[in-house]
C-alpha cells in the first residue's frame, strides 16, 4: 500500500499549524528569550514595546494563573523564566499582536538588565563543578576490577560526540483558541498531545478536561516535538485563554535553531579488555552527557545510551556509567535514536582503537562478540530471538564483504589522491519506552452506516506513516478495501492519556490497540451475518467486503452487513486497549525485561576521500536489516533509507558550534550542513532478513523508526579507514562529525 499522504505532500496539500485558515482576529506571539547564557534578571523594561502600536499585551511569568512549570520528568523548568536565565533565548517574555511582524519588532525593543553568572558549556567541566542535572548511573555486570589482569590486551581512549540539530521542515509552532465554556482548544505541532494538554491545563489552573489538543499531522519531528513543542503550545494557550482570543505561534527558523534543544552532545573516556583470541572481556566507561539547562528527557536518554552501550555484543563483565551535566546551552532532548546511538559510538570506538592497535580488522572483533542466544544483556533481560549472526551470513552471502575489501585494497594501490574506506556497523535496538507504563495505547473506531469507517488513534503522522499502517491494520481485519477507512486527526478527546509517538513504538502500541478495537468490531458484525444466514458463528467469514459461509460467497456484502447491524441496533463503535504484556524494569537494581524485542541489521558502507581536498563520497551502503515481517516496504525501506542517511549526516556533517558565551554559531542553514542531495550515498541496498518476526510486533513487523538511523556510525569508521590508507601516521581519534576539515587536518597529521 503506498503512503496515504504522498499525494497530498507533494503537491502542497497536506496542512500543517502554520496552514490552518486563521479566524478572524487572530492575533500573533513571538517569544523574548535571554540574550545572554546565564545571570540573574535586575530589571525588565517593557514599556517601548508595549507603547508599539499594535501590541496587545506582553505576558511575563506573573501573568501565569496556574503553575509556572513544564518539567515533565523532573520539575526544574519554568515556562517563562523568573529570575534568573540559563541559556540564551531562554524564554522571558511572549509579546502577542496584531501581526508576526509587530511582534518580532517589540521583541527587540524590550530592555533586560542581567547581572552575569558563570556560563558553563562544557559536560566535564559541569561534572567537575558539581552540575548534574540527576545522580549518576551505571549498568554493571559481572566483575571488571577483578577482570583487567586476565586481560591479554587493554586498550584506553577518549571519544567526542557531537550534538545534532533536528531540522524539521516545520518549526516549532501552535495555534490556540477559546471555545466553549471557557475551555481552549490548542493545534500543536507535537508528538506528545496528552503531554501539551497536561502541561498546557497546569500551566492555566485548569483541569485537563478544559483542553483539547488536536494534532493533524507533524512537518517532521524525530524527537524534536516529543517534549519541545510543549512550551509553544503553552505560550499560544496562555495568551489565548486571558485574551480570549485565538493566538498563533510559529518560530522563525533562527529563533528554533537558537532557541530549542538538540541530540546531546556527549565526551566519553573508554577501557577495553580482551582474552587473547579477541574476546572482550570487560569494559568500561564514563560518559558526559552535555543535558543543557534543564533535565527535559535527560533522564530517560540517560537510560537509553546505558541500554545500548554495549551495542549488539556480550561482553561478561562491564561497568557503564552516564553523568547528566547541566550546563548552559538549550535542553537538549529526544532525537532519533535517544542517547542509544551515543552508546553506541563509544563501543564501536573502543572496538575500533583495539583492531587498529592489534592490526587485525574491526569486523573480525565485531561477529567474534557478537550475541547469542539466551546470553545476557547488561541489564539481565535474555536475548532472544537474536539475529546479528544471521544478518551478518546474509551480508556476505548477499554482499560479499571480502569481494568489497579486496576491490577496495586493489583501488588503493592503484590512487594516490584518492583511498576509499569500508567498515561494517551492527545493530542492535530494543523496542519499548523504557519507563514501562509508557507502553500503552488507545484506539476508538466507529464504522458509520454506510459501511466507511473513521480511526482515531494517539498515535501521530510525522512523515513515518503511521496512518498508512493504521489503514492496514483496519483493512486487515475486515477485509474491506482501504479507500473505506479514514485516519481521523489526533485529539485528546476521542483518545485521552495517550503516549508520545515516539521510542519507534507508535505503531506497535497504537496498531495493536487498533486490532483489539477492531476484532471486537469484527465478533459482532460475524454474529449479524449468522443471524442473517440462520447459521452458525463458526461458518461466517467477511473477505473482500463479502460475507462467507463455509468459504462461499453470499449475497450478503460489506454495505448491507453495515446496515443490517445498524438497524438490528448493534454497536458500531468501540474502543481498544493495548499494553505491552511481560515488560518490566527495576530501577533500583538497574535489571528486568525493559523491551518487547530488539531490532537487528548490519550495514557495510563504503567510501572514497578526496586527499587533497578532504571531500568524500559515500559510495555504497549495502543493509540486511531485520524488519521481521515487514507490513509495508516502501515505508519501511523509505525509513531506513532516511535514517541512513541523517545518520551518516550526525557523524560526518553535522556541526554544531557554540561559543564560549552560550551562543550558537552554527544557527542557519549556511553555517549548519545537514545532508543534502549530493551527500546522498550513491547506492542504498536494502535486504531483508527472511524472519516471522516476534509476536508483540505489530503484525510481527517490527519496530522501524530508529534502528537504522545507527547504521550511519558506519559512515565515521569508513572514513578513518580511508584516511589511514593515505596517511599511516593518522593516530586513530574519535572526535564527530568527521568534516572535510577535519578529515584534511588528519590526512596530513605528522
Ligand atoms: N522517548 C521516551 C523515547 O520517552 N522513552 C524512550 O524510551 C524513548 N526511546 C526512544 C525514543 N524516544
Ligand atoms: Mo523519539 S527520539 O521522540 O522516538
Amino acid at each position: 500500500m503506498k503512503n496515504i499522504d504522498s499525494k497530498n505532500h507533494v503537491t502542497g496539500k497536506s496542512v500543517y499549524v502554520d496552514d490552518i485558515p486563521v479566524q478572524t482576529g487572530t492575533l500573533f506571539g513571538a517569544v523574548f528569550g535571554s540574550p545572554i547564557a546565564h545571570g540573574k534578571i535586575k530589571d525588565l523594561d517593557l514599556s517601548e514595546a508595549e507603547a508599539l502600536e499594535g501590541v496587545e499585551k506582553i505576558f511575563t511569568y506573573n501573568d501565569i494563573p496556574g503553575r509556572n512549570q513544564i518539567g515533565g520528568i523532573i520539575e526544574d523548568e519554568p515556562l517563562l523564566a523568573e529570575n534568573e536565565v540559563h541559556f540564551i533565548g531562554h524564554p522571558v517574555a511572549i509579546i502577542v499582536a496584531k501581526s508576526e511582524i509587530i511582534a518580532r519588532k517589540a521583541t527587540k525593543l524590550i530592555k533586560i538588565d542581567i547581572e552575569e553568572l558563570e556560563i558553563i558549556t562544557d559536560p566535564r567541566v559541569a561534572q567537575q563543578k558539581g552540575h548534574l542535572l540527576t545522580p549518576p548511573r551505571t549498568f554493571k555486570m559481572g566483575n571488571i576490577s577483578n577482570e583487567w589482569e586476565k586481560c591479554e590486551s587493554i586498550f584506553e581512549g577518549k571519544v567526542e560526540i557531537g550534538g545534532q540539530e533536528h531540522l524539521y521542515i516545520e518549526t516549532q509552532g501552535s495555534y490556540a483558541y477559546p471555545i466553549d465554556n471557557g475551555s481552549i482548544k490548542i493545534h500543536s505541532s507535537t508528538q506528545g498531545a496528552t503531554l501539551v494538554q497536561k502541561m498546557a491545563a497546569q500551566i492555566l489552573g485548569l483541569p485537563m478536561h478544559r483542553i483539547e489538543v488536536d494534532v493533524a499531522r507533524l512537518g517532521g519531528a524525530f524527537g524534536g516535538k516529543e517534549d519541545q513543542a510543549t512550551p509553544y503550545a503553552c505560550m499560544a494557550a496562555l495568551a489565548s485563554f486571558i485574551l480570549q482570543k485565538p493566538v498563533k505561534i510559529s518560530l522563525h527558523r533562527l529563533d528554533d535553531m537558537q532557541m530549542t534543544g538538540k541530540r546531546h552532545p556527549y565526551s566519553c573516556d573508554f577501557k577495553i579488555g580482551f582474552s587473547k583470541d579477541y574476546k572482550i572481556l570487560a569494559y568500561q566507561t564514563k560518559m558526559y552527557q552535555n543535558g543543557g539547562a534543564a533535565n527535559d528527557l535527560s533522564p530517560a536518554i540517560t537510560e537509553r545510551t546505558l541500554f545500548h552501550s554495549t551495542n549488539c555484543y556480550f561482553i561478561p563483565n562491564t561497568e557503564v556509567t552516564v553523568y547528566s551535566c547541566k550546563t548552559n546551552l538549550p535542553p537538549n532532548t529526544a532525537y532519533r535514536g535517544f542517547g542509544a546511538p551515543q552508546g553506541m559510538f563509544v563501543i564501536e570506538s573502543a572496538i575500533a582503537k583495539a583492531a587498529c592497535e592489534l592490526n587485525v580488522s574491526r569486523r573480525m572483533i565485531q561477529e567474534k562478540n557478537s550475541l547469542k542466544e539466551n546470553d545476557l544483556f547488561q541489564y539481565s533481560q535474555i536475548a532472544e530471538n537474536v539475529n546479528i549472526g544471521n544478518c551478518f551470513k546474509e551480508a556476505n552471502k548477499t554482499y560479499n564483504i571480502e569481494q568489497i575489501e579486496k576491490e577496495i585494497e586493489e583501488f588503493n594501490s592503484q590512487n594516490t589522491n584518492y583511498k576509499k574506506g569500508m567498515s561494517i556497523m551492527p545493530i542492535c535496538f530494543g523496542i519499548s519506552f523504557t519507563k514501562t507504563p509508557m507502553n500503552q495505547a488507545r484506539a476508538l473506531v466507529h464504522i458509520y452506516q454506510d459501511g466507511s469507517i473513521g480511526i482515531s488513534t494517539g498515535a501521530v503522522e510525522m512523515g513515518q506513516g503511521v496512518n498508512t499502517k493504521m489503514i492496514q491494520v483496519a483493512a486487515k481485519v475486515f477485509s474491506i478495501n482501504t479507500n473505506r477507512i479514514k485516519i481521523e486527526s489526533t485529539n485528546t478527546t476521542r483518545v485521552a492519556n495517550t503516549s508520545p509517538t515516539a521510542a519507534s513504538s507508535g505503531a506497535d502500541l497504537n496498531g495493536n490497540a487498533l486490532l483489539i478495537a477492531c476484532n471486537k468490531l469484527l465478533e459482532r458484525l460475524i454474529e449479524t451475518a449468522a443471524k442473517m444466514l440462520s447459521c452458525n458463528y463458526t461458518e461466517i467469514n467477511i473477505e473482500n467486503e463479502t460475507v462467507l459461509k463455509n468459504s462461499k460467497k453470499t449475497e450478503i456484502s460489506w454495505e448491507q452487513l453495515i446496515e443490517t447491524a445498524f438497524l438490528d441496533r448493534v454497536c458500531l463503535t468501540e474502543n481498544g486497549h493495548y499494553a505491552t504484556p511481560i515488560i518490566n524494569f527495576d530501577k533500583s537494581k538497574e535489571t528486568g525485561h525493559p523491551f518487547a524485542y530488539h531490532v537487528y541489521g548490519t550495514a557495510i558502507i563504503t567510501v572514497t576521500l578526496d586527499c587533497i581536498r578532504g571531500t568524500y563520497e559515500f559510495d555504497d551502503v549495502n543493509i540486511v536489516h531485520d524488519f521481521g515481517n515487514s507490513m509495508n516496504t516502501t515505508i519501511d525501506n523509505g525509513q531506513v533509507e532516511g535514517a541512513v542517511v541523517q545518520g551518516i549526516g550526525w557523524t560526518t556533517m553535522e556541526e554544531l558550534a557554540f561559543a564560549k558565551d552560550g551562543r550558537l554559531l552554527s544557527n542557519s542553514l549556511s553555517t549548519y550542513k545537514v545532508p543534502d542531495i549530493y551527500s546522498v550515498p550513491k547506492n542504498i541496498r536494502i535486504t531483508a532478513l527472511k524472519t516471522e518476526g516476534p509476536e508483540l510486533a505489530l503484525l510481527r513487523s517490527k519496530a522501524i523508526g530508529e534502528p537504522p538511523f545507527m547504521y550511519g556510525i558506519g559512515a565515521y569508521f569508513a572514513l578513518t579507514k580511508a584516511i589511514r590508507a593515505f596517511n599511516s601516521n593518522y593516530k586513530l581519534d574519535f572526535d564527530t562529525p568527521m568534516t572535510p576539515e577535519k578529515v584534511l587536518m588528519r590526512l596530513y597529521q605528522e
